[in-house]
């Protein structure tokens, strides 16, 4: 095994051990919600139970995911060693001990704040120096990627990147664009708040820097899941990529569009003007753009392996799908849901329907088919493809890992289509009390819960297929020197040379005159104002 591959599969072990700790936790939370009364079932319990699933799953298993994937992918397609090897070994270190100590805090219900951690709401010092620890963790991990592509850019002067390590580097280049908030609001503000070094904190200029970060946070979740798309569904599925340049615009696109929207999710947020808000929404519905020609592009790639395969009438390429192949089923049915959960985003955006849908029950619908779907079981199928090449073993229990993705498919489409209905209902979301507080459309929503309950339990068993094909793989899995991780060709052969899609600086620097663009005044004028801040609540 090389290095780069030992250290793929640590950081895919660290991810998958942490769905499952978090895929436990959801299964507590969906019978809850359902009003089932478990012995241990109290409102400190739930939040804790909420904050464990929503770190470990949208936090600590998509990082150590794309960590993994992105060692594996980059070292495979420059075909060559990571640049500094020990450097790889160091960030998966400090991202490891850093999740271990929020781990703890949270379980240990010293971190009762759920994955967004709002001020005033206040954790434990570890929670926070935790997560930040992981970031630095993921820094040294992006430093890596780029030392071991500039090494190879060196001897290749014109040729373009493949097409993967452009996706990898454009994931790379929005998590550092988006870091630097979440980084900011905690060195300059939860840390030291929580330290005890100051007494108050602004919990309006903290969700500012939060969601500075936490929209390009989604799309550091969705690229990697992309790059699966573009580079490996097609040849998987037995077709090849429609159009390289395309998906090389639309990561291009992602570079320059993920972090000017934030406000999107701050329209019912106090102090910031609403000329501001409209700015972000226009954004984001130019960012939908990409991931239209993404459903376009992937798709005709689709048809393409379809049509290799023997159809030849309009939809019958569908049918020819191998939909029995953990991957490809895993990915198709993920994209299905997407197109859910996007026409969904495209409603949060529209700044008035926002209106209708912010804080309730919709915005878990919505985003259990986009990171819970589009990306989580993107990645369940990947590492069904991924896990024996990096270990050298045959898949293990194959009958599991082919249900597995149907059984995502129907559990999260009960849960998540409830969740968009009560949503619309009216039904808040993080709400503890499963009468609401006596809230009169209480009962209209009872159904409803307990069929997005029941989704739970088909996801909590397709968790639980997916760990145990997982351990059998790499335990019991039969020998194999069949490990070579291959792309799909594109269709009109690959990129002569590099083109401006490959020119980095320039889509850095497009993205940071935007971010400039959309934060420097409405942030500076905020920093003006009188700030009066809050002290610190523990409710739990
Ligand atoms: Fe979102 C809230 C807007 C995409 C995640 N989002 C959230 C939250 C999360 C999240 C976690 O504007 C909650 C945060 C919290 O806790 O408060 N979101 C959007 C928009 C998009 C979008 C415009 N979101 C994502 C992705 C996520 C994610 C991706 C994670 C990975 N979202 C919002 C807004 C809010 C929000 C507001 C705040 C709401 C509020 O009030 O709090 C777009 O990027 C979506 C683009 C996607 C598409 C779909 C393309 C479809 C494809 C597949 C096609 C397949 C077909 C069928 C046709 C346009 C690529 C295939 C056929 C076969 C045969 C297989
Ligand atoms: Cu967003």
């Amino acid at each position: 095994m090389t290095t780069a591959k030992r250290l793929a599969t640590a950081h895919v072990g660290v991810a998958v051990g942490a769905f499952g700790i978090a895929a436990f936790m959801a299964l507590m939370q969906a019978l809850s919600r359902a009003n089932l009364d478990l012995p241990w079932r109290t409102a400190r319990m739930y939040y804790l139970s909420v904050t464990a699933h929503g770190v470990l799953m949208a936090l600590v298993f998509t990082t150590f995911f794309i960590m993994g994937l992105g060692v594996a992918l980059t070292t495979s397609a420059l075909q060559r060693p990571l640049r500094f090897p020990a450097l790889g070994w160091g960030a998966f270190a400090l991202a490891a001990i850093g999740t271990a100590g929020a781990t703890w805090a949270i379980l240990w219900g010293k971190a009762t704040v759920l994955y967004t951690f709002y001020p005033p709401l206040k954790a434990h010092p570890a929670f926070y120096i935790g997560l930040t620890l992981v970031v630095v963790g993921s820094w040294l991990w992006s430093a890596d990627i780029i030392a071991t592509y500039r090494a190879w850019r060196r001897e290749h002067q014109e040729t373009a990147v493949p097409l993967a390590v452009h996706g990898l580097l454009a994931t790379i280049i929005v998590w550092l664009i988006a870091t630097v908030g979440v980084a900011a609001e905690m060195l300059f503000q939860l840390i030291p708040w929580s330290l005890g070094i100051t007494d108050r904190v602004d919990p309006m200029l903290a969700r500012m820097l939060f969601w500075y970060f936490g929209h390009p946070l989604v799309y550091f979740w969705l690229l990697p899941a992309y790059v699966v798309w573009y580079t490996v569904l097609p040849r998987v599925a037995g077709g090849k990529l429609f159009s390289d340049s395309l998906a090389r615009m639309v990561f291009a696109l992602f570079m320059i569009l993920s972090a000017p929207v934030g406000f999107h999710h701050q329209f019912m947020d106090p102090g910031i003007p609403t000329g501001w808000k409209a700015f972000h929404a226009f954004n984001t519905l130019w960012i939908l753009f990409p991931s239209f020609v993404t459903a376009f592009t992937v798709l005709a790639s689709l048809e393409v392996a379809g049509r290799r395969r023997g159809a030849t009438g309009l939809f019958d390429w569908i049918g020819k799908l191998p939909w029995s192949d953990p991957l490809v089923a895993s990915v198709l049915l993920s994209m299905l849901l997407f197109a859910v959960g996007g026409f969904g985003g495209a409603i949060n955006a529209s700044f008035g329907m926002n209106s209708m849908v912010h804080n309730t029950a919709w915005i878990q619908g919505h985003f259990h088919l986009t990171v819970g779907s589009a990306v989580a079981l993107t990645f369940m199928g990947t590492a069904y493809w991924l896990v024996p090449r990096l270990v050298g073993r045959e898949l293990e229990l194959v009958l599991l890992a082919k249900v597995q993705p149907y059984l995502w498919f129907f559990g999260m489409a009960l849960f998540s289509f409830t969740n968009h209905v009560t949503g619309l209902q009216g039904m808040p979301r993080r709400v503890f009390d499963p009468g609401y507080l006596g809230a009169p459309a209480a009962d209209q929503w009872r159904a409803l819960t307990g069929v997005s309950a029941v989704g739970g339990l088909l996801l909590f068993t397709s968790a639980a297929f997916f760990l145990l094909v997982m351990l059998g793989t790499v335990l019991a899995g039969k020998r194999t020197d069949n490990v070579a991780v291959e792309f799909a060709e594109p269709l009109d052969g690959p990129p002569a040379r590099r083109t401006v899609f490959d020119r980095f600086g320039l889509w850095v620097t497009v993205a940071i005159a935007l971010v400039l663009l959309a934060y420097a005044v409405p942030l500076a004028q905020h920093l003006q104002m009188e700030r009066f801040g809050s002290t610190g609540f523990k409710p739990f």
